[in-house]
């Protein structure tokens, strides 16, 4: 494996974010490919100091997502091929924000718990029960699998000026260029 990878992150409305994800094919989460990928992407998340990162914000359309929520930055949880097992019907309205729409944050309902089934970057399958910003991540991440961003939630209103404003930075930024 060569060493790790900051990669580009998709930002919206790039249409590679609506792509639907393919399952990683079996056993393959101990091929050096997939090694290599999550490599990349944890150095990817941390490196943009996310606390979770999908394979389609990078344009690889696999399931696989990683995960940090941890406060040292050193818990890192690699999901491959994630399946939503239960979700509660209690649900919680928070912030969210997402590194393929920087600098916009809003409010989203999710389920408060959720039980999930995923193979780990060895190929173990494992079951893990999450709450709190664990749960509200894992299920941002597996929309992101879905081809769904957290804006998708909002009104269109306020999707139409997400748009407005991203394309502003995009242009800002081709100034610069
Ligand atoms: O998928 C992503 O783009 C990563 C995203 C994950 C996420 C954050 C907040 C709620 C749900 C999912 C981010 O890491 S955004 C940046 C961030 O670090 C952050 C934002 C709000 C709360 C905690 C962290
Ligand atoms: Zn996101």
């Amino acid at each position: 494996m060569t060493s790790a990878q900051i990669l580009p992150i998709l930002t919206y409305p790039d249409p590679r974010l609506h792509k639907v994800a393919k399952p990683v094919a079996a056993a393959a989460g101990l091929e050096p490919r997939i090694q290599q990928l999550v490599a990349d992407m944890l150095a990817t998340m941390y490196d943009a100091q996310g606390i979770g990162l999908a394979a389609t914000q990078v344009d690889v359309h696999e399931r696989l997502i990683v995960i940090d929520v941890s406060e040292e930055r050193n818990a890192p949880l690699v999901l491959i091929n994630p399946e939503i097992l239960w979700a509660s019907p209690e649900k919680v309205k928070g912030d969210e924000g997402c590194l393929s729409v920087p600098g916009v944050y809003d409010g989203v309902e999710r389920s408060t718990s959720v039980r999930i089934k995923a193979l780990d970057d060895k190929g173990a399958s494992r079951e893990i029960e999450a709450d709190g910003l664990l749960a509200v991540c894992i299920q941002h991440e597996m929309d992101h699998l879905m081809g769904k961003v957290f804006v998708e939630y909002l009104s269109p209103l306020k999707r139409t000026r997400i748009k407005s404003k991203m394309a502003k930075a995009e242009r800002e930024a081709a100034g610069q260029r």
